[in-house]
């Protein structure tokens, strides 16, 4: 439909039921809005233009009903709690009409939108009642854009944000992007790489950020600025940007003053320090909270936030990197201003197709701890492997920490109910590029969705996720959501078996897409890739028990449990936390070895059953859609060989042993 996929799942296309159309037809013909609220506008804009698509008529927009019936009502509830955000909605059937109902004009809009989904999926009015509110407080994209347009670990093109041309023009594409995050719930962007450059702290980039926001602020989001903590330094000119310096302290505070003035609902800062030669407080010889505190000072007199990263590690080759941020932040606890929340990764390690969780989680009561998950694929394929991650997300926040017992999931850690936080955040590193896609594989636009559905409400299941997705973005055909629903399930877990089961983690360097196994060297004695999977002659995998490093130590006994012995952890979790013998019989009847050679093995075949289950569902697809996942299923098939190779290969120089009979490449 000439779409390229640049719409996502706010196509809003014809609906094809006589008799849903009919229905639709009945309940939409005016729409009230009260007031002139800005994100109200928006609201009824996307209302308008959504049902002007669906159902081919032009609905206008009154401040009053009138006491007529078969419309769709705005109604602001009286009486605001103002100690909760109040971004909570209603849907429902009432009294002839569709009324929408929440605390804040943000409501309104995620109720717009939840109808409007309501809608794209065929679904009746009759019996509508839709109430939702969100679990997470800031529901937030984190960007790894750089002012040149580039995107570290990006791979759908060039940066949204055209800085060159800000702020006297302002891409409409800017309102799509609001709409698209707005319509999940989404309610924060940072704009900026972690990795910041000072520039965007000075007055020619605070007008252009301004810019940018002032289009995010239509939708209810707030727009952030990575920092570079040498800022005062580099930028202001001072001596130091020793954070206990009075006028360092004072710098920052106009700063962010100076910001306020162009920007009155500025969201807050997000901070990497001391992390991979990033500075920070600690080149001062002061603490992570000091360097926190410090910004949030600034923030005093506005509604601002400090989000301090915990990715830390330190280049030691003897260390343990998976132990570092509890290290360093564990006995910080406490120490933190209550403005500032800490961004933990998914992953003690990296983002990795799948790790532990960090121990983190549960460990630091006083200090509310974010959840930063990583949408960009950056170790799942870039954007030529299909990998649904969801379950990756999922999997992360349905994991038991038992800080309080059994039942004390990681989900309830960074919602706030199991150590009450005031404040509460998900963050996800942004896929999104200025490919026409927005994602480049058209697939990955699932993980977008599915990373704002869930900050949300974490309690959506993966499947749940898909359907909705599938059904807004690439078909309403049953047959055909089957088996692209069945594809995205099982996709994680064939890309872990191909590319690192068992456990095995980081055998790549540099650029995070080619197998490298072998590497030795690297730019820091850390960064090589023996140092992540230890494999030997002996056997293979990070020994994290007490004969090893004890990063284990760091979980609740519960959790210890399940993983310290190597008879009884979970296979997707082994190498993980032992050095497992090349002969030793697991739980499947095969040898390590065996067992490796059948997962690199079967999972690179399974990319076939991918490619079946996509064409399969081809009737029910739009040819241009069906031909260009097609062919990325076809290179992911042949990378995935690549890796198989790569890996069996490299390991069978240690293994010493053949490749079980039935695993041979085929010719
Ligand atoms: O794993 C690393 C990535 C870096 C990234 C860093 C981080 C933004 O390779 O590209 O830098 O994580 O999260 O800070």
């Amino acid at each position: 439909d000439g779409d390229d996929g640049y719409r996502l799942w706010l196509k809003y296309e014809s609906v094809s039921t006589a008799s849903v159309k009919a229905e639709y037809l009945k309940y939409t013909t005016f729409i009230t809005q009260p007031g002139k609220g800005e994100i109200l506008q928006s609201a009824s804009r996307e209302l308008q233009m959504g049902l002007g698509k669906l159902l081919g008529k032009t609905v206008n927009v009154t401040n009053s009903s009138g006491g007529k019936t078969g419309g769709i009502i705005f109604r602001i509830e009286p009486g605001a709690d103002t100690t909760k955000p109040a971004e909570g909605y209603q849907v429902q059937l009432s009294g002839g009409n569709i009324v929408i109902s929440s605390k804040s004009e943000n409501g309104i809009l995620y109720g717009t939108f939840a109808l409007l989904r309501h809608m794209q999926m065929q679904l009746p009015i009759k019996g509508l009642s839709i109430a939702s509110s969100p679990k997470v407080r800031y529901r937030m994209l984190n960007h790894w854009d750089n002012p040149d347009g580039t995107i570290e670990r990006g791979y759908a093109g060039q940066s949204l944000w055209k800085w060159y041309e800000l702020p006297e023009r302002v891409d409409p594409r800017y309102t799509d992007y609001a709409r698209a995050n707005a319509s999940l719930g989404i309610n924060g962007t940072v704009l900026n790489n972690v990795n910041a450059s000072a520039r965007f702290m000075s007055q020619e980039y605070i007008a252009k950020v301004a810019a940018v926001a002032n289009v995010m602020r239509k939708y209810g989001i707030k727009t952030y600025l990575s920092v570079y903590f040498a800022a005062p330094k580099t930028l202001g000119g001072l001596k130091t940007s020793d954070p206990l310096d009075p006028q360092v302290r004072a710098w920052w505070k106009e700063k962010v003053a100076q910001i306020y003035k162009e920007i009155p609902d500025f969201g807050g800062f997000l901070v990497k320090a001391n992390s991979e030669g990033e500075p920070g407080p600690q080149d001062y010889g002061r603490t992570h909270a000091d360097g926190a505190n410090m910004l949030a000072e600034a923030f005093q007199p506005y509604e601002g936030i400090v989000v301090w990263r915990a990715f830390v590690y330190k280049a030691d080759p003897n260390a343990d990197r998976f132990k570092a941020a509890y290290e360093e932040f564990v006995p910080l606890d406490g120490k933190f201003d209550p403005k500032v929340i800490v961004q933990v990764k998914n992953g003690p390690i990296d983002f990795q197709p799948r790790e532990p969780f960090s121990p983190l989680f549960g460990n630091m009561p006083k200090t509310p701890l974010g959840m930063e998950f990583q949408i960009t694929q950056e170790y799942l394929g870039f954007a030529t492997h299909a990998v649904y991650e969801a379950p990756i997300f999922k999997e992360c926040l349905d994991s038991d920490t038992y800080v309080n017992g059994a039942g004390s999931t990681v989900a309830k850690v960074v919602d706030g109910s199991l150590h009450g936080y005031a404040r509460t955040l998900m963050a996800g590193v942004a896929n999104t590029g200025n490919s026409r896609n927005w994602t480049g594989h058209p697939l990955a636009q699932a993980n977008w969705y599915a990373f704002g559905r869930l900050s949300w409400d974490h309690q959506l299941s993966s499947e749940q996720i898909a359907r909705e997705w599938i059904a807004l973005t690439l078909t309403q055909n049953q047959k055909a959501s089957g088996h692209i629903t069945a594809l995205m399930l099982r996709s994680r877990e064939i890309y872990v078996d191909y590319n690192t089961p068992i456990g095995l983690s980081r055998p790549w360097m540099g650029v995070h897409f080619a197998p490298e196994p072998w590497q030795n060297k690297g730019s820091r004695p850390d960064w090589t890739a023996v140092y992540y999977h230890r494999a030997d002659s002996i056997g293979l995998g990070f020994d994290r028990t007490v004969s090893g490093s004890n990063a284990l130590a760091q979980y609740r006994p519960q959790v210890q449990q399940q993983w310290h012995n190597p008879d009884q952890t979970p296979l997707p979790y082994l190498l993980w936390f032992h050095h497992v013998r090349w002969d030793k019989k697991l739980n499947t009847g095969r040898t390590l070895w065996e067992e490796l050679c059948t997962r690199f093995y079967t999972g690179a075949d399974s990319v076939m059953w991918m490619q079946q289950q996509w064409d399969l569902a081809k009737p029910g697809l739009d040819l241009q859609v069906y031909a260009e996942v097609a062919d990325r299923l076809k290179v992911q098939r042949r990378e995935a060989i690549w890796w198989r190779d790569a890996w069996v290969l490299y390991l069978q120089t240690f293994a010493k042993q053949p490749v079980p009979t039935g695993f041979e490449p085929p010719k």
